[in-house]
């Protein structure tokens, strides 16, 4: 058995739910929050038989779409100017972070 542990963006996170749902695949949701850009995105917590990983990759994959964020940045031109600009930096997130990981035990009561 493996624990998939996929990361993806908030907007995609009811699409994939719906479709673990139809292809009859366990999962829990997460709410979490990227370290980088600090902003709301969700994991799923996937246990599946070691037959299923590609099958379930698959299905996150049509689930999750890369996308374009921008965020500001404070930029000092020059330290000798007393004066801070902000400008947007462009960041391309992925469809999805995906961790798969060997599951040594599995209790389900
Ligand atoms: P965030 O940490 O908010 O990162 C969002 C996007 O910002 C990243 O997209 C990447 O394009 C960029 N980014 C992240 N750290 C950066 C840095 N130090 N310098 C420049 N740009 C940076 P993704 O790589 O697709 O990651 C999407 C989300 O997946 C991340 O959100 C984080 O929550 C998670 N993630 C990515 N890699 C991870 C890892 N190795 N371990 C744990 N979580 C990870």
């Amino acid at each position: 058995m493996k624990m998939i542990m996929a990361i993806i963006q908030d907007k995609d996170a009811n699409r994939l739910s719906n479709i673990l749902i139809d292809n009859n695949v366990r999962a829990t949701k997460l709410s979490s929050t990227g370290g980088f850009l600090k902003s709301g995105n969700a994991t799923f917590i996937i246990g599946v038989e070691d037959h299923r990983v590609e099958e379930v990759i698959e299905l996150i994959k049509v689930a999750s779409k890369a996308r374009t964020e921008y965020i500001t940045s404070p930029l000092t031109m020059d330290m000798s100017v007393d004066a801070q600009f902000a400008y947007p930096i462009e960041v391309e997130v992925g469809g999805a972070t995906i961790f798969v990981l060997p599951v040594e035990g599995f209790y389900h009561f």
